[in-house]
């Protein structure tokens, strides 16, 4: 029996969806009591560090857990809860953490880098073994594992690091301390490597064991996202569908290219780093009604266990009796059902206009209020983009690029129209400076669609994805035009994109996620 400490925070169901893959049961601590009574005790955290101390606190869990620590008994903090074993954390200033292990964790400094990179450091990248460990047994040091954070522990500490990951700088991923154990990365997430590290733990007798292939230095690895376009089709039934330019009917129907639940576990099997679905008729209905997106998650978690995104919906909704329902309540029934991140499109367009004209933030959109409560991380802007073009710069009061490929009338510049609705609606803003903004708002990621190239298989818009990219500090994830191998390598070679992301070459099986990685090893890093 496993004893998982749950503070009401972010998606603790892969956790305990991991833990029962792997033949165990789980118990929920429901009082200080469960703590002292845990045999195995996980503590998988999401949030922020001075919200996750305070909850500990309120539930009275506080000097039950450093009573556990301290008698050294076994546990795995997980991301955050990892975090808590510590002194504080530079993220909530003059908030104790439980001050197990010494030291505090600080926030990633760009100024230490060589080059700044991404923060938060998002996406799967390796460990460099400083200690023997139960956790190591059966790996060989050359797996990657998911990491999503913003707030690290420094790599100068004694002798409780139990793994280094490089990101700008070497960071402590892991710590060891007798049988109480902590990493940064996910590995609940972290595919067949990390259930094997979950199935290490679990288990009572397993030997401390090396890393002995593991790399000199570690690299974020690009990422690969598969992407599922779901809707209702005209029989009512759900389907990943997919559209050209946004269009999904063929010959007046709805294309159906499978069932979701089929479809994310083959692109699981077959080596996707992420999974996104995007519920593309959303933005019509109260999404808490659409509880077919709700069991899509929770079927899919209980077997996939990479990150998922949902997106499509999340907004403030008021339904027909005046009852209003808040994005966040939306998002968090996603995160229960097993999301790891939700992404807003078009709400974030009425934001982002908003928060223009008005030149001030609400601290009340979806973007802020879902990011204060589950972390930035957890919040992805979707933009639906089309591109226009126009003669000169001062065309339009908008961030206008020069473009290699000139319009109709020989346009030599563009700029990026965000739409919403599904690209439906055009609005008077770019999407430069929509991912400006949305950023400043606290989103941690941009999924950046281009409606030019969804479904062309024409290859990725790369001047649209490196103009977002220079403009924001954030991970981008190029999405639309993926029709070949190539058209990876060229996103990755000729653009800062963190990860890339694709659609219909997967759902035709015209090229596998597999045969998209085997291109890219020694051009770019790869998981
Ligand atoms: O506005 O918050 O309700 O979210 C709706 C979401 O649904 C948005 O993320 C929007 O991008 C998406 N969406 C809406 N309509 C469509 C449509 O296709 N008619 N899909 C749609 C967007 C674009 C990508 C696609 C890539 C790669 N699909 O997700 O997967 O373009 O395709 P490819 O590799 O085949 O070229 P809200």
């Amino acid at each position: 029996m496993i004893t998982l400490l749950d503070y009401g925070a972010g998606n603790v169901r892969s956790v305990i969806n991991a833990i029962e893959k792997l033949g165990q049961t789980v118990k929920i601590v429901a009082s200080a009591a469960d703590i002292d009574r845990a045999e195995r005790l996980i503590f998988p955290g999401v949030g922020a560090f001075g919200s996750m101390m305070a909850i500990l606190e309120a539930k009275g869990y506080v000097a039950p857990l450093q009573r556990y620590l301290k008698a050294d008994r076994p546990f795995l903090g997980i991301c955050l809860g990892f975090q808590a074993l510590f002194e504080g954390s530079d993220e909530a200033q003059g908030v104790a953490g439980l001050g197990i292990l010494p030291g505090k964790v600080e926030r990633f400094n760009a100024d230490r880098m060589p080059q700044p990179l991404a923060v938060p450091h998002m996406g799967w990248n390796g460990i460099r073994a400083r200690q023997a460990s139960p956790l190591f047994a059966g790996l060989t040091g050359d797996e990657k594992f998911y990491f999503v954070h913003t707030y690290h522990v420094s790599a100068d500490r004694d002798a409780d690091v139990l793994t280094l990951t490089d990101y700008g700088y070497p960071f402590a991923s892991g710590a060891q301390r007798g049988r109480i154990i902590g990493t940064q990365f996910h590995p609940e997430k972290s595919g067949a490597a990390g259930l094997r590290i979950l199935a290490n733990f679990i288990a009572d007798d397993t030997p401390a064991a090396t890393l002995t292939d593991g790399p000199s230095t570690t690299q974020l690895a690009k990422r690969i996202i598969a992407c599922l376009d779901v809707r209702a089709n005209d029989a009512g039934d759900l389907v990943v569908t997919k559209g050209d330019q946004y269009d999904v009917r063929e010959s007046g129907s709805v294309r159906n290219m499978g069932k979701p639940v089929e479809l994310a576990g083959r692109y699981y099997t077959e080596g996707a780093d992420e999974i996104t679905f995007l519920n593309i008729t959303g933005f019509r209905d109260f999404p808490l009604k659409d509880m077919p997106m709700l069991s899509v998650l929770e079927h899919t978690s209980r077997s996939v266990f990479v990150p998922l995104t949902i997106g499509g919906g999340i907004r403030d909704y008021i339904d027909a009796s005046g009852r209003r329902y808040a994005a966040l309540e939306v998002a968090a029934a996603y995160f229960r059902a097993g999301a790891d991140k939700i992404s807003i499109g078009s709400d974030a367009v009425a934001i982002v206009e908003a928060y223009l004209k008005s030149g001030a933030a609400t601290g009340e959109s979806a973007i802020e209020s879902i990011a204060r409560v589950y972390g930035n991380q957890a919040v992805v802007i979707s933009v639906d983009p089309r591109r226009v073009y126009v003669a000169h710069p001062e065309a339009v009061p908008h961030v206008v690029i020069p473009t290699a490929t000139p319009g109709p009338n020989g346009e030599s510049y563009c700029w990026y129209q965000c739409t919403v609705k599904g690209g439906r609606e055009g609005r008077p803003l770019d999407a430069v400076t929509l991912a400006r903004v949305c950023e400043k708002l606290g989103a941690g990621e941009i999924l950046l669609n281009c409606i030019d190239r969804d479904g062309t298989n024409s290859g990725f818009d790369l001047e649209l994805i490196q103009a977002v990219k220079s403009a924001v500090g954030i991970p981008v994830i190029a999405s639309s035009g993926a029709g070949c191998e190539d058209h990876f390598a060229a996103v990755f070679e000729h653009t800062a994109a963190d990860a890339a992301l694709a659609a219909g070459i997967f759902h035709r099986r015209e090229v596998s996620i597999a045969a998209v990685k085997r291109h890219l090893t020694g051009r770019v890093t790869v998981r």
